[in-house]
């Protein structure tokens, strides 16, 4: 009878998880806090502690049902803050003959339990030696054993089996299964209201002095005011602020979160999916993400409780099929990408992105006012909704060609909802088009017309989002165009992109110049941060000189064309 240490990562605290399932008499159930991973990138210390205390919870409430649980805390002295070699200490210190563990949430980790899988194989145990202790650093390999994650609607091999002979991916075709599949807002087999998708719905700018529901707040018990506390000390220099923690960090309290969404949100979802706003950092959006991630909640019982509200009449079918189709559709899509295509997909380049990160990403000290508030509100919040990450600071990174890797350790450090798995397609494929157009088939640049019209941070802004020169203008005109020029090889013949590149064409020469003069000094001016572990990341870190993205601003006349 085989005795498993179950090692249950940081985001797997669902008690339905395949690996806690039949757990054999006298099997050791393991969470382990490790330094390793809070600095493997520079993670948000609220991401952190949300993490850490949502894992102290689960411990306590699988204990309190009878498992036997050993939990590793980041301050025990025997922690060999490794969080695999600290799985083998505990199988080696209970006498286990393996470890299981889910399907992770990273490639990095998946493939160093592959690579331990297959050290174990070669090393097989004798009978005999599982018996003795071996001397330190001569251990026999132990047996990994991986079991498939289902808490998903799909698993890597049903987007496979779906991807197959398919010349090409788009999430529409698999949405569009995915709603076959499990009958989500279908009637008689056809789509709720006779159509699939409602997104022309769902485009509202924001009005002026629209109310937004105010989020719940969570009792921060003994637990999670100990994790904050060691939080602060011991990953108080990575960007970000503690003090407006408010995740959930047990599943009551994101049962509450999902009550609220369904109450005072959802109803307003669909139309301002796309807004911006210079004040409310949440809007309507549901703040479900890291929830979800970390197993709290279902995608299932999330995506039936918002179908619920619709067949009760009481949100609007563009909302709720808006709101379905980001976690049926967009969730699992990616996460089907990232597993299918992985460890090639994240070498992609297709842009031939070369500039590193934008220095104010970890400062917020830019006068852009939309980037400015995407980031203090990233740095308040550990959140961002999807339109500040694709269209501020996503396109941003575009225009000026900020490089695959450095800008994916950003998203995957500054979100409490960042794993790989959903991180690196957002970032890679979606926003910079790195992966050659599989996920997208344009790429989403914006000028500066498109951040004016979706909400109000222009108003606040010291640039004009109507000029494309000079020393008041946007700099998303001049960099959008830029941007266009330089990309005309690889995008000028998409067929989505034939209007824009002919606006481009009939542009006048001495404009066109223009333009390029003021986004090629803007660039030369704009400062940038090295890689992670030289540390600038550091909160607190300014780069030298306030607003010096426009401080010798060239001087051509000022040009009313919008974009
Ligand atoms: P809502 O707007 O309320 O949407 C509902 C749910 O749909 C979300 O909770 C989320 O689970 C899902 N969802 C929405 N959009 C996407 C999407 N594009 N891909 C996958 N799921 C989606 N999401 C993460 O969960 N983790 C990440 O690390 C992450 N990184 C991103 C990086 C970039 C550059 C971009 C553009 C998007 C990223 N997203 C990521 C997707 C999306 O922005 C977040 O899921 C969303 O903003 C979370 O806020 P919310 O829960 O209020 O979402
Ligand atoms: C993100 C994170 C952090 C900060 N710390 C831990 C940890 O101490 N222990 C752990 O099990 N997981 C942690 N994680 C999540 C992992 O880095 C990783 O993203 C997921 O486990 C992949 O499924
Ligand atoms: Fe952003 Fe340009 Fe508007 Fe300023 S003017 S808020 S930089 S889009």
């Amino acid at each position: 009878m085989s005795k498993p240490l179950i090692l249950v990562l940081g985001d797997q605290l669902s008690p339905s998880l395949a690996s806690l399932r039949d757990l054999p008499e006298g099997a050791v159930v393991a969470l382990c806090e490790v330094i390793e991973e809070g600095r493997y990138v520079p993670h948000h210390p609220q991401k952190i502690a949300m993490m850490f205390a949502a894992m102290r919870h689960f411990a306590a409430e699988l204990e309190s049902s009878g498992v036997r649980v050993h939990y590793s805390h980041l301050d025990d002295d025997d922690n060999c803050q490794q969080l695999l070699e600290e799985a083998e200490r505990l199988a080696r210190h209970y006498g286990c003959d393996e470890i299981r563990v889910a399907r992770p949430g990273e490639w990095r980790l998946y493939a160093a339990i592959q690579a331990r899988r297959e050290a174990a194989q070669q090393a097989p145990r004798t009978e005999e030696a599982q018996g003795e202790e071996a001397p330190p650093g001569e251990e026999t390999a132990l047996p990994w054993r991986l079991v498939e994650d289902d808490r998903f609607f799909t698993t890597p091999a049903d987007f496979d089996a779906w991807a197959r002979g398919r010349k090409s991916f788009r999430l529409e075709h698999f949405y569009r299964y995915l709603r076959k599949r499990t009958g989500l807002l279908m009637e008689d087999g056809q789509p709720a209201g006779g159509q699939w998708n409602f997104d022309h719905d769902n485009r509202e700018p924001l009005p002026d002095h629209l109310a937004f529901p105010k989020p719940p707040t969570h009792e921060q018990d003994a637990t999670t005011q100990a994790v904050l506390a060691l939080v602060a000390s011991r990953f108080g220099e990575h960007f970000g602020s503690l003090e407006a923690f408010h995740w959930p960090v047990t599943r009551t309290q994101a049962l509450a979160e999902l009550t609220h969404f369904l109450n005072a949100c959802l109803p307003d979802f669909g139309r301002y999916q796309d807004a911006l706003s210079d004040q409310s950092p949440f809007l309507f959006h549901s703040r479900l993400s890291a929830a979800l991630n970390l197993g709290l909640l279902s995608p299932i019982e999330v995506c039936e409780a918002a179908e619920g509200e619709y067949q009760a009449g009481r949100a609007p079918l563009n909302s709720v099929e808006g709101f379905i189709r980001q976690i049926l559709g967009w969730r699992e899509y990616v996460r089907g990408l990232y597993w299918t295509r992985m460890p090639n997909y994240k070498r992609g380049n297709a842009l031939g992105a070369t500039r590193d990160l934008p220095a104010f990403f970890w400062s917020a000290d830019t006068e852009m006012r939309c980037l400015k508030r995407a980031i203090e509100m990233t740095r308040d919040h550990a959140y961002a909704h999807h339109i500040q990450r694709l269209m501020v600071t996503g396109n941003f990174a575009l225009l000026c060609g900020v490089k695959p890797e450095a800008l994916c350790d950003w998203y995957l450090a500054v979100y409490a909802d960042a794993c790989e798995w959903v991180e690196l397609p957002n970032t890679l494929g979606m926003v910079l088009h790195a992966d050659g157009g599989l996920m997208g088939s344009k790429p989403y640049c914006a000028s500066g017309k498109y951040i004016d019209r979706m909400g109000d941070h222009c108003r606040q802004c010291r640039y004009d989002p109507k000029k494309v020169t000079g020393t008041h203008a946007c700099p998303f005109n001049s960099l959008y165009w830029h941007f266009l020029e330089e990309h005309r090889e690889a995008l000028g013949d998409n067929p989505r992109m034939k209007l824009i590149y002919g606006s481009l064409d009939r542009m006048k020469d001495e404009k066109r110049e223009a333009l390029h003069q003021q986004a090629e000094a803007f660039l030369a001016r704009l400062e940038t941060t090295p890689a992670y572990g030289q540390g600038r990341h550091l909160a607190g870190y300014r780069h030298s000189d306030k607003g010096s993205e426009h401080r010798d601003a060239s001087d051509h006349a000022d040009s009313q064309d919008a974009y």
